[in-house]
């Protein structure tokens, strides 16, 4: 009995230095970063843009509320690399979409919500005004395929 109990330390103790004395793999490339890779700068299959209000053909005062709908993404703010995520831009009378391969461009027509707001209040001039949401991702570009809710007419009395 007392062999054996001697063994196990001793067998213990030499898997310990065998490991110890390893020679280093100073040949192995080291990982990749993580934060040099952006995550991919697609949306998933269903993902879908929508203005909640108002709707389509509404006749309106202002100012108007305009609320905004995602589905299957996430809202995230403006410089946050996450994937499947993107914050909204709202197209005021755009009637040509812009580059949508590249980042949006920001004036009074096309309005970049960069801290992850989820509606507005616009003050509309009398009239038919059209409002429209696209998708952008961390940079503002938007994804592919790019998330583009339908088009809405309102009447501003
Ligand atoms: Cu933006």
């Amino acid at each position: 009995m007392r062999p054996t109990t001697l063994l196990l330390p001793i067998l213990l103790l030499m898997a310990g230095c065998t490991a110890a004395d390893a020679p280093k793999p100073d040949t192995a490339p080291p990982p990749a970063p993580v934060e040099d890779s952006p995550p991919p700068n697609t949306s998933p299959e269903g993902a879908m843009s929508y203005i909640i209000s108002p709707e389509d053909g509404a006749v309106v005062s202002a100012p108007v509320t305009v609320r905004f709908g995602l589905k299957g993404m996430g809202v995230a703010p403006a410089g946050i690399q996450t994937e499947n995520t993107g914050h909204h831009h709202l197209m005021i009378d755009v009637d040509e979409l812009p580059d949508l391969t590249a980042p949006l461009p920001a004036d009074d027509n096309h309005i970049h919500f960069g801290l992850g707001q989820t509606e507005t209040v616009l003050e509309l001039s009398p009239g038919t005004h059209t409002l429209q949401l696209i998708l952008g991702n961390w940079a503002h570009t938007p994804h592919a395929p790019p998330v583009v809710s339908e088009k809405v007419t309102i009447t501003v009395q």
